[in-house]
């Protein structure tokens, strides 16, 4: 992508008021999340790593913040714990609360924008049991854990996403039965996908009816999808349908009660039809080494193939919301630091080429601040701008995070 590799060339200014920022979830790197289903199952030896004490950012938030700031950040996006605050149905914790008001007013202090998350895969044990977002009592139980954070907490929150990526929740615990509750059945994929859609408008209401001016969004993983053969009309037919169902179906359905779209960007795909037996190959890291240019892949360590300037076509394709869009995670695991730095280069450069070309860009957050729990991958995939020792919970900066310092904001 010619403009990309020209935009590197001049240092990269963003308007006024654009955030900088990182994002991280609760379980991923608080520790001791006692009261969620993921713990219950890392206990039951359900999944290969138990999340233990994470980064014990519940303890060391401060530390962690500090060092956002002194890295160039001037926002934050985390997730505050749903079990922690009602461990129970109906019993909330007051204790949680400040704690989570400290946490909050900490980043101010440092004059970082929150954004905050408050459903990031994990479900209260009690929520879970009763069937989580597959009925209806877990969207009812999801809105009034959100009216209860706008009360208690709501004038400490700038911007609020209410759900982290609705699709990989299904796909995960739904249909790949790889996260709780490990399922692998379409029923229940289905319903749950569709509650949740019903669960952010419910949570949106409830936040609004708090705090009426509130800045409400969620954060949605779309992929970039193309043809395999951009020339084949089965191939392009493919690409359409699966990026409508994937990428807009969701938002189509929400767009009246959100502020703002948050996007997740992560994965590229070329998508082809299989001719012969008729059927549909995603390709997601299988096949294809080549991008259409005929260059090499570089992939993260998780084997996710690296496609940064996706991220402009992503933006553009949702600029027809009308609606201010934040980048709430992008990013790549990747342990010697040997891509990052470049990564998050391109893909600020076609942050701002959409942003020049009219989408209304207000930010961009790396996933994450710090190394974390990923998932049933455990503790392996090094994701931070900041390297953690999880011997000695020592923390430190990696090279690539130097990029945010050479970032002008106007
Ligand atoms: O770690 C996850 C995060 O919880 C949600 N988005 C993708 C990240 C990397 O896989």
């Amino acid at each position: 992508m010619e403009e990309t590799k020209t935009a590197q060339k001049t240092r990269l200014t963003f308007p006024k008021g654009f955030l900088l920022g990182a994002a991280a979830a609760a379980h991923q790197v608080e520790g001791n999340n006692t009261k969620n289903d993921w713990w219950r199952a890392e206990e039951e030896g359900k999944l290969k790593a138990k999340s233990g004490l994470a980064c014990d950012h519940y303890n060391r938030y401060e530390e962690d913040f500090q060092i956002a700031k002194k890295l160039g950040l001037n926002a934050l996006r985390i997730s505050i714990e749903w079990s922690r605050i009602e461990p129970q149905e109906g019993k909330w914790n007051s204790k949680e609360i400040e704690h989570y008001r400290t946490v909050l007013q900490k980043m101010k202090d440092l004059g970082l924008t929150r954004m905050v998350t408050l459903f990031h895969f994990t479900l209260p044990v009690w929520v879970a049991d009763s069937g989580g977002f597959e009925n209806q009592k877990g969207v009812e139980a999801f809105a009034r854990f959100a009216w209860f954070v706008a009360e208690n907490l709501g004038n400490e929150i700038d911007l609020w996403c209410t759900i982290n990526e609705p699709g990989v929740y299904t796909a995960m615990g739904y249909r790949k039965g790889l996260w709780p509750p490990f399922k692998k059945s379409t029923v229940p994929m289905i319903s749950v996908y569709l509650n949740l859609i019903k669960a952010h408008k419910s949570a949106y209401h409830a936040i609004k009816e708090v705090i009426p001016e509130a800045q409400v969004g969620i954060a949605k993983n779309n992929p970039y999808n193309e043809p395999f053969y951009r020339n084949h009309w089965l191939d392009r037919l493919l690409t359409r349908v699966v990026t409508y169902i994937g990428n807009h179906y969701f938002l189509d359905r929400i767009q009246n009660e959100c502020e703002f779209i948050g996007l997740n960007y992560y994965f590229y795909h070329q998508l082809r039809f299989h001719h012969k037996h008729g059927g549909v190959d995603m390709n997601r890291n299988r096949h294809e080494e080549y991008r259409h240019d005929h260059t090499e892949f570089v992939r993260s360590d998780l084997g996710w193939r690296l496609f940064p300037e996706g991220l402009y076509h992503l933006l553009k394709d949702l600029k027809k919301y009308s609606k201010p869009i934040y980048i709430t995670e992008n990013g790549l695991a990747d342990a010697k630091d040997a891509h990052r730095y470049n990564y998050i280069s391109e893909a600020l450069s076609a942050t701002k080429h959409a942003i020049d070309e009219g989408v209304d860009v207000r930010g961009y957050f790396y996933w994450s601040l710090t190394d974390n729990f990923e998932w049933h991958e455990g503790f392996w995939p090094r994701f931070g701008l900041v390297e953690i020792d999880y011997e000695t919970q020592k923390r430190t900066v990696r090279d690539s995070a130097k990029i945010f310092k050479e970032i002008k904001i106007e």
